[in-house]
C-alpha cells in the first residue's frame, strides 16, 4: 500500500488495480491524500451557484430501473410543459438571481425535434445572460435517433439554439453488463463519451457524473472513473464530475442497503485522487444530503452544487431537492463548516466571495 501512497504524493498515474486498492484504505487516511490535493487547487473554497432545474417532460420511451421520474406504474402522473411554461420557469428564476437553467427532460418522442432546441431558443432570446447547461448525453442519442441526425448535426443545432455547456448525466455506470441491467436501451458507455469528445471538439464544456450505491461493485466506480481520466486526457473539456448517490424509492431497481456515509466519502476522496485531470469535484447535496456533502469538502470535493429551486428527477425517487434551497441558509451551512462559500458561473469563474 505505501508505493500506491507514494504514487500519489508525487501525484502519478495510478493504474485500475492500484486504484481498486485504495478503498482498502482507512477512511482518514485517503481524505487527508484527497483533501491536500483539494486545498493545493482550491483552498477552503467552496464553490456553489445560484440556478433552476427545468424538466420538461416526464414522458419517456427508455425503461431505466433506477428512475422514478418517468411516467409510469409507480408515478402515474405525465407530465410535459409548454415552451412558454419553461421561458416563464427561466424568467422567474432569473429575476430571484439565477445565472444558470439546467435543463434536462424525459425521452419524449410525441413533441418532436424542435420541441426541445426551441425550449432552448426562446430561452436565451428572453435572457440572453443566462446560462443555459442542457441536455444529457442520453438526450442526445434520442435526439438523434428521433431525427435522422448525426451526433455532430444535434450538437451544431443545440449550438446556435443557445446552449452554452452540457450536464453530466446519463452516464450512470459505464460497465456494459451493469449497464444493460439497469437502463438497457438508453445511450451506450461508448456513445455517452463520444459525445462528450465531440462536445469538447466544438470547444465546449461539459460534466460528468456517475450514478453508484446500487448493483455495481467498487471495480465498477473505478473503471467508470478511468473511463472518464482517459477522455480528459485527450479534450480536457470535462469542469466536474459528479457523483450521484442512488437514490432508491419509487423505482424497479431495488437494494438491499443504502450506501453508508463512509462508501460514499471514500468515493468521493477516490475521485479527486484518480481524475486530478479534471478541476471539479461535486458532492451534489441533494443525493448526498447537504449535511454529507459538506462533510464531502473535507474528503475531496470543492463544490455543492447550487439553489436549485425546483428539481424532479432525484426527489421523485427520495432526494429532498424538491424545492431547491435558500441561497442565505447554503451560504450559511458552508461557513458553518469552516469553509469559504463562492459564488461561482457554470463555467467555475469566481462571482462572489463570501468571507
Ligand atoms: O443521469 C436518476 C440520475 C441523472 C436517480 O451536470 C438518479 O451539473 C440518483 O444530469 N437516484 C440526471 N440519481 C441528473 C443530472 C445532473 C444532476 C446534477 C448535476 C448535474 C451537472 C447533472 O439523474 C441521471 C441519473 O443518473 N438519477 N434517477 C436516482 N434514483
Amino acid at each position: 500500500m505505501n508505493h500506491i501512497i507514494k504514487k500519489i504524493e508525487n501525484n502519478e498515474k495510478l493504474s485500475f488495480d492500484e486504484a481498486v486498492k485504495l478503498y482498502d484504505l482507512d477512511l482518514f487516511t485517503l481524505g487527508k491524500l484527497a483533501n491536500k490535493i483539494r486545498e493545493e487547487k482550491f483552498g477552503r473554497k467552496v464553490y456553489f451557484n445560484i440556478n433552476r432545474h427545468i424538466n420538461p417532460s416526464n414522458i419517456c420511451k427508455d425503461v431505466c430501473k433506477f428512475c422514478a421520474f418517468s411516467a409510469h406504474r409507480k408515478n402515474p402522473n405525465p407530465y410535459t410543459l409548454s415552451i412558454d411554461e419553461c421561458v416563464e420557469m427561466a424568467k422567474e428564476a432569473y429575476k430571484k438571481g439565477a445565472k444558470e437553467v439546467h435543463v434536462v427532460s424525459a425521452h419524449n418522442p410525441e413533441v418532436g425535434y424542435d420541441y426541445y432546441m426551441n425550449i432552448v431558443k426562446e430561452i436565451k432570446n428572453e435572457l440572453p445572460d443566462i446560462h443555459i447547461k442542457a441536455f444529457t448525453a442520453a438526450e442526445i442519442n434520442f435526439f438523434s435517433e428521433l431525427s435522422g441526425k448525426s451526433y455532430e448535426a444535434v450538437l451544431q443545432d443545440m449550438i446556435e439554439s443557445g446552449v452554452d455547456s452540457m450536464p453530466g448525466g446519463g452516464a450512470e455506470i459505464f460497465d456494459e453488463e451493469i449497464r444493460n441491467k439497469i437502463c438497457k436501451g438508453k445511450v451506450s458507455s461508448k456513445n455517452w463519451l463520444k459525445i462528450h469528445e465531440l462536445w469538447h471538439k466544438f470547444g465546449r464544456k461539459s460534466n460528468a457524473t456517475m450514478l453508484f450505491g446500487h448493483i455495481e461493485n467498487r471495480a465498477h466506480r473505478i473503471d467508470h472513473m478511468i473511463r472518464l481520466r482517459e477522455l480528459q486526457e485527450i479534450t480536457g473539456g470535462f469542469n466536474a464530475f459528479i457523483p450521484l448517490v442512488y437514490q432508491t424509492k419509487n423505482n424497479y431497481l431495488k437494494v438491499d442497503k443504502f450506501l453508508t456515509g463512509v462508501e460514499i466519502l471514500k468515493t468521493v476522496a477516490i475521485a479527486r485522487i484518480l481524475l486530478n485531470n479534471i478541476p471539479h469535484i461535486k458532492a451534489y447535496w441533494p443525493t448526498f444530503t447537504l449535511n454529507l456533502a459538506l462533510v464531502a469538502q473535507e474528503y475531496g470535493a470543492d463544490d455543492i452544487d447550487g439553489t436549485i429551486q425546483r428539481e424532479s428527477i432525484q426527489s421523485s425517487a427520495g432526494a429532498a431537492s424538491k424545492n431547491g434551497l435558500d441561497m442565505e441558509e447554503l451560504i450559511y451551512q458552508i461557513k458553518d463548516a469552516g469553509f469559504i462559500p463562492v459564488e461561482r458561473d457554470s463555467l467555475y469563474n469566481e462571482l462572489k466571495i463570501y468571507t
